[in-house]
């Protein structure tokens, strides 16, 4: 497993670095690099994807899987991860909110402390030292989650670099795949329907995979993942004219509004499913396909999952984007 240097060392230096690439653009002129290199689709998004699963697949039951990729824009596969990993990083998040010491750098997002209140972020040392009652009133009533934990901790670490998983995505990109995101959600996230491929920026395009990981058995009245079987096949949002650089991340709100109309419509057209996973199952889902979180029908009922997202080298922009950033 890739050892890994102190989050502070690895944070400047990802700020020295989008900062020297972006003085680099602004002296030499250069535009970016997604308008110097073409838009070449992977494998399965070209007219012949299915013709090249038997080449594709090393075995008739890879053939299956990846046909199903091709055909549904996802799939459903266990036993990847060690259940003891997976139950070392809930115990650790469980235990986040009366911990012996604070965490440093870790930070709890979605934090409110009544249930129509103001969501905000809080450091693990603030939110410890806060009284035990407004603590425990907030765990109770917060969709709380957390980005990148892998960082911090080991048991995360572990599944983030999972090489099962790793070597998963890569066979259904057709080359080596890399963990680039992961966010652990401790409830129903209730996110509006979306695209990943809209909030990530990505070119050459769809080279995008997410993986929700079910950490427990998750119920229906939960707030499961819902997504769309075949919806990947439809065409990016036109409003985004000059993605990588529009996304959700970057636009303005009225292009906001006119994109989740967008896609609101195209799921109309396309089968809704639920993800009712059973602890250790974890769905594969192709970066266009459509998705989003359930609402809660049953407060306080917990959903936990962690959800990575791989991309091959060179694919993800996101340095050379420039903001103003919606987050
Ligand atoms: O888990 C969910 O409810 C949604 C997750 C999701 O949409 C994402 O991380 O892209």
């Amino acid at each position: 497993m890739p050892v890994m240097l102190p989050y502070e060392v690895r944070a400047r230096l990802h700020r020295v670095r989008t900062r020297v690439e972006r003085a680099t653009r602004v002296l030499l002129g250069s535009a970016p690099s997604w308008k110097r290199r073409p838009n070449i689709l992977p494998w399965f998004d070209r007219p012949d994807a299915l013709d090249a699963v038997r080449r594709h697949g090393r075995s008739s039951e890879e053939a299956t899987l990846l046909e199903k990729w091709v055909r549904d824009g996802y799939v459903i596969v266990e036993d990847c991860v060690d259940p003891a990993d997976i139950d070392a990083m809930v115990a650790t998040l469980d235990g986040l909110w009366d911990a012996p010491r604070p965490i440093p750098n870790l930070t709890l997002l979605g934090l409110r402390e009544k249930l129509d209140g103001e969501q905000r972020d809080l450091a693990h040392g603030d939110l410890l030292a806060l009284d035990p009652a407004t603590r425990l009133r907030m765990r109770q009533v917060s969709d709380w989650r957390i980005h990148g934990l892998h960082y911090l901790d080991g048991h995360a670490r572990r599944i983030f670099f999972n090489r099962e998983l790793r070597r998963l995505a890569s066979r259904l990109f057709g080359r080596s795949a890399r963990p680039i995101a992961a966010i652990n959600f401790m409830t129903g996230s209730e996110q509006a329907l979306h695209q990943d491929m809209a909030v990530f920026h990505i070119y050459p395009h769809d080279y995008l995979i997410g993986a929700w990981i079910a950490c427990e058995d998750i119920a229906r009245q939960s707030g499961p993942l819902v997504f769309y079987p075949g919806s990947h096949r439809t065409a990016l949002f036109p409003g985004f004219t000059d993605y990588p650089q529009t996304n959700l991340r970057t636009a303005e709100p009225d292009l906001t509004r006119r994109y989740r109309e967008y896609v609101d419509g195209l799921a109309a057209r396309f089968e809704r499913r639920e993800f009712l996973a059973r602890k250790g199952q974890i769905l594969l889902w192709h970066g266009m396909l459509i998705h989003g979180g359930a609402p809660v029908a049953e407060r306080g009922t917990s959903r936990k999952s962690l959800v990575l997202h791989y991309c091959v080298r060179g694919a993800d922009r996101a340095r050379e984007v420039h903001g103003p950033f919606n987050w």
